[in-house]
């Protein structure tokens, strides 16, 4: 005897992998045993749903409640649009420093960006400023303020090399992370570093005390060769040593449980590549890539579709939230880098923001985001009415 199954309505994902499973369609036709097999498997898959549902969907098991809840905005709001982010959009801009509600991105669009990105280097050494001159009081203050207003933040973390007391970018010898991992010579000296780390994650309070959820890109463009952290300045191993000891230390030893920890390497060729040095599922939360326009616009945005496919698709597979960390085009030399090349290649995706870097104040070529009078703000403008981009007002 043989029975039409009808096709499920197309709503969760359990749906469509337990159609995948039993290739159904509409008029294919079943006998009783293959009906009795489908029906266990839909009542197995639906109590691990349930179960999963109540577990959190965080890599940290502790995080808090508020971090929970930032990270399922984060994936509602990938079916809303994508967010734009500006790495130290309130610190300082174009011909300005610390100028208090400043913003080149809202002097230009009337606009605040949805997410705020904040370096951390040079805290490891007790610095009260930044490797780009921002006091991390002040960087504190701005972190609370986007908070308040419904920013975003995410932070990277230049920090120096522990071995040569050089910088980020010093990778005269290799061993660096080594030295790092348990049992290195710098161990107990790194988790020093990660303990300054840890209290400034813990002074990030709302007005009720609560710790303020945030993003975190630890050791990100590991794919390139130019931090100590890189691909050929340590294996993949103890790439993924480091992290996942980082993840251990701030999330169990220091319990920092207001973090989504952020995945971020260089740009790759290759999904083999992407994972390549990927610590794990149960180590990230968003999966995200760095890319630049450095050689021809149609580099970059092939560049751009082969790693929003990788992102996406994985982010998929493994339930994750997929990003574009860090992107732009130094001096924004053309006019319609952000309607003709930039937005039209990644707004065809589901991602949740793409970070323009900082628009410097102390290097006079080295700014990504328009500024009052910069040939590309019309342009800007352009881009930023479209629906589907987030902003703050
Ligand atoms: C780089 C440059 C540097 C800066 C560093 C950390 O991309 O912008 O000037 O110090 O990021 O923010």
């Amino acid at each position: 005897m043989t029975y039409i199954l009808p096709l499920p309505s197309p709503k969760g994902d359990n749906e469509y992998m337990i159609s995948e499973i039993i290739n159904l369609n509409r008029t294919k036709k079943y006998t009783m045993k293959q009906l009795l097999f489908a029906a266990l498997l839909i009542l197995a898959t639906s109590c691990t749903s349930k179960k999963e549902e109540t577990q959190s969907p965080l890599a940290d098991k502790n995080a808090t409640k508020e971090t929970k809840e930032l990270h399922q905005l984060l994936r509602q709001r990938l079916t809303e649009g994508i967010m734009l982010g500006h790495q130290d959009a309130l610190a300082y801009g174009i011909g300005w420093y610390g100028v208090s509600g400043k913003s080149d991105i809202k002097e230009v669009s009337g606009r605040y960006p949805a997410v705020f990105g904040w370096e951390l280097g040079a805290l490891e050494r007790n610095s009260p400023y930044n490797l780009d001159s921002v006091y991390f009081s002040d960087m504190k203050k701005y972190a609370i303020q986007v908070h308040e207003m419904g920013g975003i933040n995410t932070f990277s973390w230049h920090a120096d090399n522990i071995v040569t007391g050089g910088d980020a970018w010093d990778c005269k010898q290799d061993s660096v992370v080594r030295t790092i991992l348990p049992g290195g010579s710098n161990h107990a000296q790194f988790l020093t570093w990660l303990d300054i780390a840890a209290d400034f994650f813990s002074d990030l309070k709302d007005k009720e005390g609560k710790p303020i959820p945030v993003l975190f890109r630890p050791f990100h463009e590991h794919t390139g060769s130019w931090f100590w952290w890189g691909a050929e300045q340590c294996t993949p191993e103890e790439y993924i040593q480091l992290w996942k000891m980082t993840f251990d230390y701030l999330t169990e030893t220091k319990q920092i449980n207001n973090l989504i920890w952020t995945y971020s390497p260089a740009s790759v060729t290759s999904e083999e590549k992407y994972v390549e040095r990927y610590p794990g599922n149960e180590y990230v939360d968003m999966l995200g890539f760095d890319s630049y326009l450095y050689s021809t616009p149609e580099a970059y945005m092939a560049e751009l579709d082969t790693n929003l496919i990788i992102v996406t698709d994985l982010a998929k597979r493994w339930d994750k939230i997929p990003t574009l960390s860090e992107t732009g085009f130094e001096t924004i030399p053309v006019e319609n880098f952000f309607t003709g090349i930039l937005w039209p290649t990644i707004s065809k995706y589901e991602i949740s923001y793409f970070l323009l870097w900082r628009n410097a104040i102390n290097r006079p070529d080295h700014f990504y985001a328009p500024y009052p009078g910069h040939s590309s703000a019309d342009d800007f403008n352009k881009m930023v009415a479209d629906k589907r981009l987030i902003m703050i007002n």
